[in-house]
């Protein structure tokens, strides 16, 4: 497999394809006996009917205490969890969604690349981020076949957006290492709100705000709870701050350069006074920039290839990249009760987010 994507798949032969095909179809009638949140409530497994795809990004299952698109997610996390091998030297992007995730991984690829691929020559130009790095559930185990990442160089850069929590442990003791990024609640919360409405192209499914939020408070967002999510990596930072990196998206806006070195030094890559001098670092910055990724043509018309019945256009991930947004969408009545809420979740783990 080259970066970004062309797959290759380990199946060679009709008999081995087959096997596999029939592993996905075993998830896929285990993924049926999970709890479903759908139309503003849980349901249990039995009273599901089979529905729609666009249905399916409503509706989630809880697997082991969080919440998937049980279609697009959950299936190839199954598959990864199960015969994805990190290796010591991978380098995971794990990520709540709508928490900055195309900018990191840009920041990161680009980083890490930096001498095979000067700025004027990067991927990132051509390519949308997430087909530089791309996302273990959704894109690589996500197909029904399982890919053949042993072609891929290292150090390989992957994402996920799976909760710590539940990474099997052969992920946790392969040496790899997991950059986290999270971000304010409220506006991780806004920003997903936008997303969902924007995959959701019947204007009758389109999901209000209030709905959304209550479910939010009760924990059901997809690979939320989001406090549980976010405790996850950061408790795991504690404990192990060389193998765990905990970055948040405010931080990286305010001050980009220090969170950046911050990432290179991480990922094994530091950024050499000499770099520095010849202004390597703002270079990257600048590419990796809000206002220039979202101008680059293919994130203005490139697609990006999720599994449903329309394409999803790159512009999807670049919004408005601010700070705060959530004020003009959130009452001060909800704004407090979701503060309220966060404060309480994240009460004695040293971690807030305070504006
Ligand atoms: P994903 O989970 O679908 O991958 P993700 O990239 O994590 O999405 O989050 C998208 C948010 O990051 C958007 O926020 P908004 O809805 O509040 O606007 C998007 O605008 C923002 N974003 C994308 N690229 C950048 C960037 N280069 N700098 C800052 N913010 C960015």
């Amino acid at each position: 497999m080259a970066f970004p994507l062309t797959i290759s798949f380990t199946a060679k032969t009709k008999e081995e394809e087959d096997r596999q095909k029939q592993m996905y179809k075993r998830y896929d009638e285990l993924i049926l006996t999970l709890p479903a949140y759908t139309q503003n409530s849980i349901m249990l497994p039995e009273s599901i009917k089979d529905s729609p795809s666009e249905e399916k990004l409503r509706q989630y299952r809880q697997y082991k205490g969080f919440w998937f698109w049980p279609d697009m997610m959950l299936p190839g996390f199954m598959a990864a969890k199960d015969h994805f091998i990190p290796r010591p030297s991978d380098i995971l992007i794990c990520t709540p969604l709508k928490v900055g995730t195309t900018w990191l991984k840009a920041l990161a690829f680009a980083t890490l690349n930096r001498n095979d691929q000067p700025c004027k020559q990067s991927l990132l130009l051509s390519h949308n981020p997430h087909d530089c790095v791309p996302n273990l559930e959704v894109i690589l185990y996500g197909r029904k076949r399982l890919p053949d990442l042993t072609v891929v160089p290292s150090p390989r850069l992957l994402s996920t957006h799976v909760p710590y929590q539940l990474f099997p442990t052969s992920w946790l003791s392969s040496g790899c290492k997991f950059v986290f990024l999270c971000r304010n609640p409220k506006d991780t919360f806004i920003s997903y709100w936008h997303y969902l409405n924007k995959l959701i192209e019947d204007v009758n499914h389109k999901q209000s705000l209030g709905d959304m939020f209550d479910a939010f408070l009760k924990g059901v967002h997809l690979n939320g709870p989001l406090w549980d999510h976010v405790l996850g990596f950061w408790n795991a930072s504690l404990v192990n701050p060389d193998k765990v990196l905990f970055l948040k998206y405010e931080e990286l806006k305010s001050d980009t350069a220090v969170n950046l070195k911050k990432l290179a030094e991480f990922m094994g890559c530091p950024f050499t006074e000499e770099e520095e001098r010849d202004g390597v670092l703002e270079k990257i910055l600048d590419m990796c920039s809000f206002e220039s990724l979202r101008n680059l043509e293919v994130n203005k018309t490139g697609t990006m290839p999720l599994k449903l019945s329309h394409d999803i256009g790159n512009e999807v991930f670049f919004r408005k990249g601010e700070v705060g947004d959530w004020v003009n969408f959130l009452t001060p009545e909800m704004a407090q009760r979701l503060d309220q809420a966060m404060e309480q979740k994240f009460e004695g783990s040293g971690l807030s987010f305070k504006e």
